[in-house]
């Protein structure tokens, strides 16, 4: 007789396997877990003859897999209040970025600050996520812009793995200085900054901002190439406040995701679709900066791509806490069902990640990461703008949140 670790009895469980049942849905479920894996899920009535060393009752609760918050910018020095009031009293982002604000300010702000410091504000944000459920949180540089704060801030990053299993974005094309020639800041990113990051083992994936006031095309095709010889995935900001063909970029680079979308074309969701590049949708920047035009999600839905939600936390565009509030403003603005919402925080920004062998649905063989939630619905968690559901989350088989 096998004996497993640990073993959930009297709960439903949202797998998120794709399937018949909405959600993958199991009432009267039995989740078993062994060694950090999940080893069995299923309805209790089939569970095989396996001795649990602990159990744990759950009153009839709803468990999903942990979330998966797929795009942030949760370090950074100093905050944006002053440009938020600003945009208020009719500034828009892009007057504010070429006045040197924007991004520029956050930059000046993360350069200064230590890195103990770094770690004590991202680590307070990061409460809110661990607070909700989150058990992945993907982490991007992006407001250092040179070598030096780049590392800096990857190497914050790395630190705060812990409860939540951290995964780290290189996003050296951010903004570009204003004090340095184009060229050779581009080139100090991909030549200098990039190999010293992915040598010291601080980078998982490498992303680029492609804007009218960030990036081109052949900017970022040249660090995409610099990522592809270093055996590192990508992925793109794309098309977020117009049409830069990002989309279409990401997809011919293979990028594990392409986020934002708002102004993406047909031409850019086939080759998303054909690439298997997952669609981000970042409902906290489309409130924040009070857009109107959205992303093609019929046009996304219909081609088969996977969609992702996440909360895109920022000091400038998308200042969000709440991987659950996306969720709703996903629902509510862009129009996903609860399920693509839930879907777009489990399996598919596991897919985004590259970890969809490992996490983002309960299944033999993943990751033991599990929320239990004190919901009557699965479509509950969307349904909510902020509150407390929670009741409780393991990462990989070790409890984090206990009530
Ligand atoms: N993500 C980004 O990287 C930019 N917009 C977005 O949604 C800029 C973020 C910033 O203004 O700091
Ligand atoms: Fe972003």
């Amino acid at each position: 007789m096998q004996r497993i670790d640990l073993l959930l009895t009297d709960c439903r469980a949202a797998t998120m396997v794709p399937g018949e049942a909405p959600y993958g849905a199991i009432e009267d479920a039995a989740i078993a877990v062994h060694e950090g894996h999940i080893v069995w899920v299923g309805p209790r009535a089939e569970f095989p003859d396996l001795t649990p060393v602990n159990t744990a009752r759950l009153g009839g609760r709803w468990v999903t897999p942990g979330l998966i918050d797929c795009h942030t910018h949760l370090v950074f020095g100093g905050d944006r209040i002053g440009e938020f009031e600003a945009r208020l009293g009719g500034a828009t982002y892009e007057e504010i970025a070429l006045a040197g604000g924007g991004i520029r300010s956050s930059v000046a702000a993360t350069r200064v600050a230590d890195e103990a410091e770094l770690i004590k504000r991202a680590r307070k944000r990061l409460e809110n996520f661990v607070a909700e459920g989150v058990t992945t949180i993907e982490i991007k540089s992006g407001y250092g812009l040179d070598l030096e704060t780049e590392l800096k801030m990857l190497r914050v990053a790395r630190y705060l793995d812990g409860d939540v299993r951290v995964v780290t974005s290189f996003l050296g094309l951010h903004a570009a200085p204003k004090d340095q020639d184009r060229d050779a800041y581009v080139a100090m990113i991909v030549d200098e900054a990039l190999p010293a990051a992915k040598a010291a083992g601080l980078v998982d994936i490498v992303d680029a901002y492609l804007e009218g006031i960030a990036f081109t095309p052949a900017e970022v095709s040249r660090l995409f190439d610099k990522a592809r010889s270093l055996g590192l995935p990508v992925r793109l900001h794309a098309d977020q406040l117009s049409d830069g063909g990002g989309a279409a970029l990401a997809a011919r680079y293979d990028a594990l995701s392409a986020d934002h979308l708002e102004h993406t074309s047909d031409a850019g969701v086939a080759a998303m679709a054909a690439a298997g590049t997952v669609a981000v949708l970042l409902p906290g920047a489309f409130v924040a900066l009070a857009e109107t035009k959205k992303p093609p999600v019929a046009a996304l839905r219909g081609a088969g791509v996977a969609m992702a939600v996440a909360s895109d936390c920022n000091p400038g565009t998308s200042p969000m806490l709440s991987l659950r509030a996306a969720m709703m403003l996903a629902c509510a603005q862009f129009r996903l069902t609860p399920e693509e919402a839930l879907a777009g925080v489990t399996r598919n920004a596991a897919t985004a990640l590259g970890l969809a062998a490992e996490t983002g649905a309960l299944e033999a063989g993943k990751l033991a990461d599990l929320a239990v939630w004190d919901i009557e619905r699965p479509a509950e968690l969307s349904y909510w703008l902020g509150g407390s559901l929670l009741h409780k989350t393991w990462r990989a088989g070790v409890p984090i949140v206990s009530r």
